[in-house]
């Protein structure tokens, strides 16, 4: 009996030893290695019911296999960073081009993916028929009915959400933003497009989606009112989205009461568009600690009893629109440019690891 264990475990050592080395002679790439070398994203975020999202770009997600294989293996959830957004959906009055949203909803559909729609009344991304158009009242509520009919309508049953209202607030001010809608339509046009949108889509939850509000202050307590009020009239409003657009040592400290204060209201709130920006060049100590950070977002989200999920906004740091946009700063993102994935995507798998373990001990008293 002795003989024979002890055989077998030499047996299994050389096994072991020969799997490892040949192993070792493989260069490592995401695609055959999936991205699970320190835990598996998915299924982790599966497991708590978390949507966690990615916003994804229509060229990429049809001609880069690796790029396919780092949404669909580590994310639940994707946003449209750019393709259903007016001046790419409508580019001439009437012209309507649905070629690329329609190839990220057949992905999401095609990998058991869910999707948050982005966006419908926004002041960016406009076309120029839109933006130079001089609009009558009435005519502009036929172009916004037509324009939301062909698109929410077109998706109508595949989405989760819509960021029916983007940005709302002026960068830094708590006043609204002087956007065409405002000036055309007044302040209820935030109103009357959630009652557009749920009349289109009446089972997507639908969204204000806000950024420089996750810390509090003058422009979230605006938000906050501005919420209140739409709560109270039964605008068909769900949620909030906190962009989250952070830098680096600069991700609030409240974030949970902050969250909370809206979910208060009865409403969701979301982390939409996550980043965390660092000084360029970025240090091996810096990148560490953005880990930290992305651990710490997702932790406050699963501490939140309505928070559905966390998206990240891109896919890898070559992907982000953060150099362009902040130059100086950079490595936003949980992969980097070879698509190798950093502390960040570790710090998210932490805390889903760590929150489900605390649950376990919970349910083991
Ligand atoms: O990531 C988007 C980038 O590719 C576009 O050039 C940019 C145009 O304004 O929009 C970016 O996405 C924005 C999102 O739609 C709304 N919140 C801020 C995001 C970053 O600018």
């Amino acid at each position: 009996m002795w003989r024979r264990a002890g055989l077998s475990a030499v047996a299994v050592g050389v096994v072991v030893l020969v799997v490892a080395a040949a192993l070792a002679l493989v260069p490592w790439s995401p695609e055959e290695e999936g991205d699970h070398a320190d835990g598996d994203l998915r299924e982790l975020a599966d497991s708590h019911g978390l949507d966690l999202g990615v916003a994804a770009a229509v060229d990429p997600l049809v001609e880069d296999r690796t790029y396919q294989q780092v949404v669909s293996g580590n994310y639940t959830s994707m946003t449209a960073e750019n393709t259903m957004k007016w001046s790419l959906v409508q580019p001439e009055r009437g012209e309507f081009d649905f070629e690329g949203p329609d190839a990220l909803v057949d992905f999401a559909d095609e990998h058991g993916m869910s999707m948050r729609g982005h966006t419908l009344m926004w002041h960016n991304q406009l076309p120029e028929w839109l933006e130079e158009g001089d609009w009558e009242e009435e005519e502009l509520r036929e172009v916004v009915q037509e324009h939301a009919e062909a698109l929410l309508g077109r998706y109508q049953g595949r989405m989760e959400s819509w960021d029916v209202i983007n940005e709302p607030f002026e960068d830094d001010g708590p006043e609204l933003r002087e956007n065409l809608w405002l000036e055309v339509f007044g302040e209820d046009y935030i109103a009357d497009a959630l009652w557009t949108a749920n009349a289109v889509d009446p089972e997507a939850k639908l969204y204000i989606n806000e950024f420089n509000v996750e810390g509090g202050g003058d422009k979230s307590d605006a938000l906050y009112e501005l919420a209140s009020d739409l709560v109270e009239r039964d605008v068909p409003l769900h949620g909030i989205g906190f962009q989250s657009h952070f830098v680096h040592g600069q991700v609030p400290e409240d974030l949970v009461e902050q969250m909370e204060r809206f979910t208060d209201l009865g409403l969701e709130v979301t982390i939409s568009e996550l980043d965390v920006r660092i000084p360029d060049p970025a240090g091996e100590e810096e990148i560490q600690a953005q880990g930290e950070e992305y651990r710490r977002v997702v932790e406050a989200c699963l501490e939140v009893a309505r928070c559905p999920g966390v998206t990240v906004w891109g896919v890898a740091d070559h992907h982000s629109w953060v150099p362009e946009w902040f130059p100086g700063t950079t490595d936003a993102l949980p992969f980097d440019e070879d698509y190798v994935p950093k502390p960040a995507r570790s710090g998210m798998v932490d805390a889903l690891s760590r929150h489900r373990e605390a649950r376990r001990r919970g349910a083991a008293r």
